[in-house]
């Protein structure tokens, strides 16, 4: 007994300090800032409550960074137009970090890690720091791990967090919730990416920006460009102090990078100015309390074990319209409450 009481001890002894972590992540070393987030994205309890731990501890100097987030098409040149940014943002003097919600990426690894290679430059940069998308769970676990991430990167001095999300499902929504400023990169030819384009992107952006606008496509990246103007002017603008511009951008010529980050910053100045900037973070820290408060309690309603026997048989009834929906959920809710 006292054998493995002492071996119980050990192994406490040899949990990850939370001090280590958090004075090695204020002082911006890369090593124990990417151990702390793989501690917040720890499937053992343990391991993450560390994590909080050490985030908890970081609070207070998070907030001072630009949050930038870039979404778009797969192939429409995110990945390359963010390290043309990154490291025109690093010869500015600036510290970046970029990260990425892609909720379809694999175990093996987000589709940035594939990108690592278009990221080349910027990886290898001392003042550089990129993380791949936390793997497996819904896209609102991967987004809050993101978040998480985001604020540790904030702790560590990052002067500029970008987040990077693949345009599917709702990843563009979850970014746009997590981010000072939202940019949708658009493929030159306009026509056809209108209409496929979901509105409620549009609405979100901040900026658009045609990108891949060189040589036999300059012509129809600056055409796309109207046409998207066009299609902006019918928006009612999200806030009375900014006009979304549409921009145009080119990696390989480097075009519209120092552009782009001309346009963050007058956001960022205006919208500062006018206390949306505020307003803005501060609801979306209130909208990802909710959000995990909702989880929590979904997670605790599906693990009360009456809830889970009735469960299979009441979703059936629901699904084969023997139940309404309403009902349904009136018993369980019932059960849940009763202990
Ligand atoms: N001509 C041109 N090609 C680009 C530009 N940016 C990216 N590409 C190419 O577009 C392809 C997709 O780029 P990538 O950054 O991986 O796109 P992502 O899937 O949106 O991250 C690659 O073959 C890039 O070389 C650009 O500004 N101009
Ligand atoms: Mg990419």
């Amino acid at each position: 007994m006292s054998r493995a009481g002492g071996a119980g001890a050990a192994s406490r002894a040899a949990a990850p300090s939370v001090e280590l972590h958090r004075d090695g992540v204020r002082a911006g070393d890369r090593r124990l800032l990417a151990k702390t987030i793989t501690l917040l994205e720890s499937r053992r309890a343990d391991l993450a409550a560390v994590g909080q731990a050490v985030l908890e501890a970081l609070a207070p100097h998070t907030g001072g960074a630009f949050r930038v987030g870039i979404t778009g098409t797969p192939g429409v040149g995110k990945s390359t137009f963010i390290e043309a940014l990154g490291l025109h943002l690093i010869d500015a003097g600036m510290r970046v970090a970029v990260l990425a919600i892609d909720p379809s990426s694999p175990r093996s690894g987000g589709s940035i890690l594939g990108d690592k290679t278009r990221m080349e430059k910027l990886s290898q940069h001392a003042a550089a720091f990129i993380r791949p998308s936390p793997s497996g769970g819904s896209l609102g676990g991967v987004a809050h791990r993101t978040r998480e991430t985001l604020l540790l990167c904030e702790a560590a001095g990052f002067d500029v967090v970008i987040v990077e999300t693949v345009g599917v499902g709702q990843s563009e929504v979850a970014v746009a919730s997590m981010v000072d400023f939202f940019a949708v990169l658009l493929q030159p030819g306009a026509g056809d990416e209108l209409q496929g384009m979901k509105k409620g992107v549009l609405e979100l952006a901040d900026a658009l920006v045609v990108n891949k606008a060189d040589g036999e496509q300059l012509e129809a990246a600056r055409r796309a460009r109207t046409a998207y103007r066009h299609a902006l002017g019918m928006l009612r603008p999200g806030s009375p102090s900014w006009r979304p511009p549409v921009l145009l951008a080119s990696a390989v010529t480097g075009e519209g990078i120092a552009g782009f980050w001309n346009a963050v910053r007058e956001h960022r100045a205006r919208l500062a100015e006018s206390g949306e900037l505020a307003a803005r973070r501060s609801e979306q820290a209130r909208a990802w309390m909710w959000s995990l408060v909702g989880e929590a309690l979904q997670a605790s309603f599906r693990a009360h074990p009456e809830v889970a026997a009735a469960l299979p048989g009441l979703e059936a009834q629901v699904g084969a319209g023997r139940a309404t929906p309403g009902a349904a959920a009136r018993r369980l809710l019932e059960i849940y409450r009763r202990s």
